[in-house]
This record gives structure tokens, sequence and C-alpha cells, in this order.
């Protein structure tokens, strides 16, 4: 009996001895535990926004000490525009980028930055996104989101391959669309139009599909719109549409503390540098637009009182769809 005794304290030994190691092994994977954040961007690379994202990418990576290393797939490659949200909502990507007006099916608020002559300047761009942050962020939250940041497109213009000189001239155009608000503004103005993601305008363009649109002069600029027969950009510029950058929040739950909070530091410097960048294209991407020959000019007084009275009709819309919410962030821009 004592010597099975002995035999079996000999075992618990060996056995407590390979626990140990077990335990040993097992704390120091988790030290340099690395986790991958795969980033779902959909715009190219050498768009402004892409670049910017790259940048974040990789200076989260390298300040993490090795604990997250988030890759960027731009271009649609990971997951196309009208895809990003879901896939980093289930946490099939980590963290993405989406045009937010194109959502205002999930939350109203997100497409107020959408809404015709609401900020017309970058001045107003940014009031109009701090009154909504709060409510944006907390609807986000209530998704499994965390927001980071938000970065304007340039000003959004008007492209047709044929000369606008009067709301006539609009009646029954092949319009691409790239939300709720535009499709909107084409129907009230007797446009015919169809939604198509920024990676398809070439295509859509070339094939005769549409042969207008309203988008930044960086869009157009990045898409070579020019060489598709497009020869007129008319700086409407009444609404600067947001990008923003979401993390599922299971995957941002799995970070220390020090890790987020350097993420969110790094977020505040990259939702700078992009509203700077921003500013930049917004002036040489309109000339680059007329380097390329294109009549680059504004619309005239009579499809600017037209657009304008879109624009009240679509406010007054809006704001029935956003309800108490909407209202008191209109309050607080206001
Ligand atoms: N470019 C994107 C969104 C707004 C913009 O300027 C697009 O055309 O899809």
């Amino acid at each position: 009996m004592r010597y099975v005794f002995k035999k079996y304290g000999g075992f618990m030994k060996l056995f407590k001895i390979l626990l140990s190691v077990l335990f040993s092994v097992l704390l120091t994977a988790n030290a340099f535990a690395t986790e991958k954040w795969d980033m779902a961007l959909a715009y190219g690379a050498s768009n402004f926004h892409s670049a910017n994202a790259a940048e974040f990418a990789k200076n989260v990576s390298e300040k993490s000490g090795g604990k997250l290393t988030i890759v960027t797939h731009p271009g649609g490659s990971l997951f196309k525009g009208g895809e990003i949200f879901r896939a980093v909502r289930t946490g099939q990507a980590q963290i993405g980028e989406r045009f937010m007006s194109a959502l205002g099916k999930e939350d109203p608020l997100l497409e107020i930055d959408s809404q015709p002559f609401l900020a017309t300047s970058y001045d107003d761009a940014m009031k109009l996104y701090q009154a909504s942050k709060p409510a944006i962020i907390k609807g986000l939250d209530q998704k499994g989101l965390v927001f980071l940041y938000a970065v304007p497109w340039p000003a959004q213009g008007l492209y047709s391959k044929k000369e606008i000189n009067s709301v006539a001239d609009l009646k029954g155009l092949k319009f691409r669309a790239y939300n709720s608000a535009t499709i909107r503004m084409a129907e009230l103005t007797g446009m015919a139009p169809t939604k198509i993601e920024a990676a398809e305008i070439s295509q859509a363009f070339s094939t005769g599909a549409v042969e207008s649109m309203i988008t930044s002069p960086t869009t157009g600029k990045n898409s070579k719109i020019w060489e598709n027969g497009v020869k007129y950009f008319y700086d409407i510029a009444a609404w600067f549409p947001k990008n923003m950058i979401v993390a599922h929040r299971g995957s941002w739950n799995k970070l220390d503390k020090a890790t987020q909070k350097m993420i969110m530091e790094e977020a505040a410097v990259a939702e700078k540098k992009g509203w700077a960048l921003s500013k930049k294209g917004n002036v040489a991407d309109k000339k680059a637009l007329a380097d390329a020959g294109m009549k680059v000019g504004k619309v005239n007084a009579a499809l600017e009182s037209h657009f304008k009275k879109v624009g009240a009709t679509m406010a007054e819309e809006w704001k029935k769809k956003a309800g108490d919410r909407g209202a008191s962030v209109l309050a607080t821009y206001n």
C-alpha cells in the first residue's frame, strides 16, 4: 500500500511539473498574442480615404508593440462597398470603411450629411459632424460597432455627358446614384436613377448605362471619367458626405485597454489628416478635371433654384424619417 502511494505521489509530481510547463507556454503565447484585423476598404488604393486608412493601419500596427496587425484591403478586394457594413457587423471583417449616407436604412442619422444645402462648406460640415456624432456613435454601438473616425469627400458636383442649361435638360437622364438621397434627388428632378458603387463607375458610363451623376471631383478624377465621354462638371457643392471607419465590437473587446486607447488616438490623428486631404482634393481634383479637358463651372441660377427646391422637399422628408433624434441633432447644429 505504501509503495502504491509513493508511486502515485511521484506521478503527481510529474503531472504538476507538466502542468506548470503548459501554463508558462500558454502565458508566453498570450503575452505575444497578436491579433490580426482585416480592414475592408471600398475605394481604390490611391484614393485619399484609402491612403489615409493605410497610414492609420500602419501606425496602429507599429504602435501596438506586436499586439495588433491591421491589414488593409482597398478597392473592394475583400468586401465590396455595399457589403462592408454587414461584414464588420458580423465580424467577417474586424474593421472597415463605409460611405455613411448609403446606410440610411440602418439609421437615418447616418444620411444627415447628404441632405442638400444643409452644410455647404467644410466649416459647416464639421459643425454638422460634431452635432450628429454622439447620436450616430450611440446608434452604431447598439449594432455592435465601435466608431473610430469619419472623413468627408470633397464637395459634390454634377457630371454629365451633355451640357445642362435647364431643368428640362435633366429630364430622363440616366443617372448614377450612390445613396437614397441621390436617388430621391433624381426622382424629384425627373432623372432615371440607378444605384452603382464607385468601383463600377467607369464601366457604367462606358457602356452607356448612365450618362450623369453627382459626386466629388475626386471620384471623377479617380475613375478618369473624361475617358468615358463625360465632358461637364457643375460644382453644386451642396453637401459633403462622409466615409466612416468602424470596428467589430467583439474584436475590439479582445484588445487590452492600452491598445484600445492608442487606436482611438490614432483615429483622431487620421481624422484630422483626412479632413485636410479632403480640402486639398476639393481644389486640386477640380483642377485635374479641367486639365483633362473637361468643362468645369457652376450651374445657372434656374438650376440652382431647382436644386434648392428639391433640397427643401428632401429636408422635410428626412425630418419625418429621423424623428426626435434628428430634430435634436438639427437643433444642436442650428
Ligand atoms: N465619392 C463616392 C461617394 C461620394 C464621393 O464623392 C462615390 O461616388 O461613390
